[in-house]
């Protein structure tokens, strides 16, 4: 055992802390149902995360935290331009957990009788939700043969007071429940809920079969994640969460599960007979705070769907060619397509790396782009303008028939069920070169020279009123060369 690390370490609550510092949150103290309101509310709130304190059985939830990019560089501490460089670096430096003897999350220790899942403020997200689903649920196993521990996120939709639906998408989860299932023996689970966002970004790493995802989350929190043992299976999980399930998956079960609230906006996607957690032990602290977490395209589910796609792909791209001038990486709402934005070096550069951008360790990319360094890709009508002024689209785009995509991308055709080892999808994939003419050929890329006012330092807030400030604050970006001044 060792001793825990002298820093505090971070947790739900310093985050909550964090947000509410950078005027990031809202307080909602009037009572709101989770099963009628909250996902409404949750729904609204782009800019902002809620913190509920008013709910069923004196529950407190936190949700929409992160709600977009903006809060998720603030809990990294750096600028939303830098954040995607800035986790892809994390991501190389992995730093193993640390097992403690106790923690908060063992405050409570409630066996079957003494909990019930129904009573959790667990919030329906759509109107053709299922049911009521705990989105937040980061699952912890082990490979039966070689002891590995993988965390996930997995949608876990309750079915009564100590049972849920499971989705296992054919991944890492999925294959340590088939080595169960193939012995014919449950795979036991443990379900932390409620923790520091770093954790669920680490989660949410597609990183090889094997690699431990704590480990992921202590480099990205730069400090070794303490866990402590499970009561009644043999996993381990992060001592300062606020909730914790344990339970198994049994073998050979299957139920139907879905549809749900999913992060490309639709709900058709993996609804099916799907298999079940049966929970037999919750441990807590006793002020536990819930943490709901609503799905959609531009939804706190798709913050942590697409932040650490894009750094992954931002590490692997480093290395296309031995090293391209790349600045940045960001996927598209629904996390189907993604943009570079690059330098070339040389001509056809930009089409190596959308290739490459496109055969990841993530399945779900289909359409990729590139763009220069003057193009602002967190602004989608540049984005829009460099598509329409920048590409040829006899040369620049290209199909590739007949890939392997994402199975739960609803516009290709579906080959099986889900739950079954033929769920699957045969699609396309798209690339679209949307760069300019490499800086060595700087008469070629001259003819893509943007205009710019005569003399850009001149700003107009310092002519106008301050009561046209609003007006001010919505003028276009101005860059110089890839310098962005505003
Ligand atoms: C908000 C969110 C919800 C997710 N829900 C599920 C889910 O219900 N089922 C699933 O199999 N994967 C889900 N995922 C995706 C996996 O967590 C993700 O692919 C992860 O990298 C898989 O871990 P693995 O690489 O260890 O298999 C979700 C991801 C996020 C960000
Ligand atoms: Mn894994």
């Amino acid at each position: 055992m060792a001793a825990p690390s002298r820093d505090k370490p971070k947790d739900m609550r310093s985050w909550i802390a964090e947000l509410e510092a950078a005027s990031e949150l809202i307080r909602i103290d009037k009572p709101v149902d989770p099963l009628t309101q909250m996902g409404s509310l949750l729904y609204q709130s782009r800019e902002k995360a809620l913190f509920f304190e008013k709910l069923p059985h004196g529950w407190r939830s936190l949700g929409q935290a992160p709600a977009n990019l903006r809060h998720a560089a603030v809990a990294f501490g750096v600028s939303e331009e830098d954040l995607v460089p800035h986790v892809a670096a994390k991501l190389g430096t992995c730093i193993p957990p640390v097992m403690v003897n106790s923690g908060p999350v063992k405050e409570l220790k409630l066996e079957r009788g003494a909990f019930d899942l129904t009573q959790l403020p667990v919030h329906v997200a759509g109107q053709r939700d299922g049911g009521p689903v705990i989105g937040s649920g980061l699952v912890v196993t082990k490979d039966p043969e070689t002891g590995q521990r993988n965390l996930s996120f997995h949608r876990l939709q309750i079915k009564g007071p100590h049972k849920s639906g499971i989705l296992l998408y054919p991944r890492h989860t999925w294959r340590n429940y088939l080595k169960y299932q193939e012995r014919n023996e449950p795979m036991p689970v443990a379900i932390f809920i409620g923790h520091h966002p770093l954790y669920y970004v680490a989660a949410a790493t597609t990183a090889a079969y094997g690699v431990d995802e704590l480990e992921i989350a202590g480099g990205l929190l730069g400090q070794a994640v303490p866990l402590v043992k499970c009561e009644t299976v043999d996993l381990e999980v992060p001592a300062a969460a606020e909730i914790v399930l344990e339970g198994v998956i049994p073998p050979h079960v299957r139920e139907d599960e879905g549809p749900f609230s999913e992060f490309q906006d639709y709900y058709v996607t993996g609804t099916g007979k799907n298999p079940v957690v049966e929970y037999q032990f919750m441990t807590r602290r006793k002020d536990a705070i819930f943490k709901n977490l609503q799905n959609g395209s531009e939804m706190e589910g798709c913050v942590f769907h697409k932040l650490p796609m894009s750094a992954t792909i931002f590490r692997r791209l480093k290395s296309v060619g031995g090293g391209p001038n790349l600045h940045n990486v960001a996927m598209l709402p629904g996390v189907f397509g993604l943009v570079i934005q690059m330098t070339p070096r040389f001509y056809g550069e930009a089409k190596n790396l959308l290739l490459a951008a496109l055969s990841s360790e993530y399945q779900h990319p289909k359409v990729a782009i590139a763009v220069d360094a003057d193009v602002d890709i967190f602004n989608h009508s540049e984005l829009l303008w460099a598509l329409s002024t920048r590409v040829n689209p006899r040369e620049d785009v290209v199909v590739v028939p007949g890939t392997h995509n994402h199975a739960m991308d609803a516009s290709l055709p579906e080959l099986g069920a889900p739950g079954t080892g033929l769920w699957q999808r045969l699609g396309s994939k798209l690339i679209i070169d949307a760069t300019i003419p490499p800086p060595v050929d700087a008469e070629a890329r001259a003819a893509f020279e943007r205009i710019r006012p005569r003399n850009p330092q001149i700003r107009l807030e310092d002519f106008a009123a301050a009561a046209s400030l609003p007006l001010v604050q919505g003028l276009a970006p101005i860059f110089f060369g890839s310098k962005l001044l505003r």
